[in-house]
């Protein structure tokens, strides 16, 4: 059975692709220990869908993972904020503006992973990566704060966060305009090593992964 739970987001914003479907589907398929699910970019539909996954899945791990144009490499994620600001609207055509995740609820998570093990640990796999303070105001932070709350509140005992991938070079190409990418394969080669190391790291590494911006 699963204890992994793995999911990567549809694609948005014009694209035909999401890296982080594209990814985390392979990596379903070939461990047993991992459920992929695929989720959809709409405020409305991610969290009921990432419930669903949760209740069927009863996993000891969650990663979500979501697609970071522009980003060069891996990020875990430290903080998912409990605000949505959408820059574009999402695939339903919902635009929310300077709403809550969830009404009443803290103003923050934390992330449960060892983010700088994690992170480490994708370096040493040969795939550039760095722990990340902001998820943004859009689906994604959406996700990793609903997440996080249900894990909180409906789900103790397991642990979970959120990571941000490239663009796919499929993309990049597709679009003609320079911009940083990396393979799906070496994005799924860091989803292992993290999941692995999420799996059996519980005390993060005292490292510094501080950042200005
Ligand atoms: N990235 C978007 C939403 C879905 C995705 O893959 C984000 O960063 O919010």
């Amino acid at each position: 059975m699963a204890r992994v739970l793995m999911t990567g987001f549809a694609p948005f914003g014009g694209e035909s692709v999401n890296p982080s479907w594209q990814a985390v589907s392979p990596v379903g398929a070939r461990r047993n220990d991992v459920a992929a699910v695929e989720l959809p970019c709409e405020f409305g539909a991610s969290l009921p869908a990432l419930r669903r996954a949760l209740d069927e899945h009863r996993p000891s791990l969650v990663v979500c993972v979501g697609q970071a144009g522009g980003r060069f490499d891996v990020t875990p994620e430290r903080v998912a904020i409990n605000l949505i600001d959408a820059r574009i609207p999402d695939n339903a055509g919902a635009q929310p503006v300077d709403v809550p995740v969830v009404p009443d609820g803290p103003a923050a998570y934390f992330t449960t992973l060892p983010v700088k093990a994690c992170a480490a640990a994708i370096r040493a796999a040969g795939v550039p990566a760095s722990v990340s303070h902001t998820a943004g105001t859009y689906v994604c932070n959406q996700v990793f704060y609903g997440l996080m709350h249900l894990l909180a509140t409906d789900f103790p005992g397991a642990r979970g966060g959120f990571v941000h991938v490239p663009f796919s070079p499929e993309q990049v190409a597709a679009a003609g305009k320079p911009a940083p990418s990396l393979s799906v394969e070496k994005i799924a080669d860091a989803l292992e090593a993290l999941a692995d190391t999420a799996s059996t790291v519980t005390e993060d590494l005292p490292v510094s992964a501080g950042a200005e911006h």
